[in-house]
């Protein structure tokens, strides 16, 4: 659990490289490397974009870290809903 918070943290840092948020290159990669495993549709750069514009609440065109904890939290949410939709048997 620690861990997997020190990742989520590291991952925005490392990514932004100082600045204070992710502007759409550096969302994208980061995305394609880090989330292609858990999340559809990361091979499509229109896709990302869709969803980087989704994210940018204040519409500076980058994610800062309170937008990337709402993608967090996205993910979050829709795996805890598909595991709760899984049949007992299922696996
Ligand atoms: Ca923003």
């Amino acid at each position: 659990m620690e861990s997997a918070i020190k990742t989520i943290v590291t991952t925005f840092l490392s990514s932004a490289k100082g600045k204070e948020g992710l502007d759409s290159k550096t969302f994208q990669k980061m995305v394609k490397s880090k989330l292609s495993g858990i999340m559809e549709d990361t091979d499509s750069s229109s896709a990302i974009k869709e969803m980087q514009q989704n994210l940018d609440t204040d519409s500076d065109g980058k994610v800062d870290f309170q937008e990337y904890l709402s993608l967090i939290g996205y993910i979050a949410n829709s795996m805890s809903q598909s595991k709760s939709e899984q049949t007992p048997n299922s696996s």
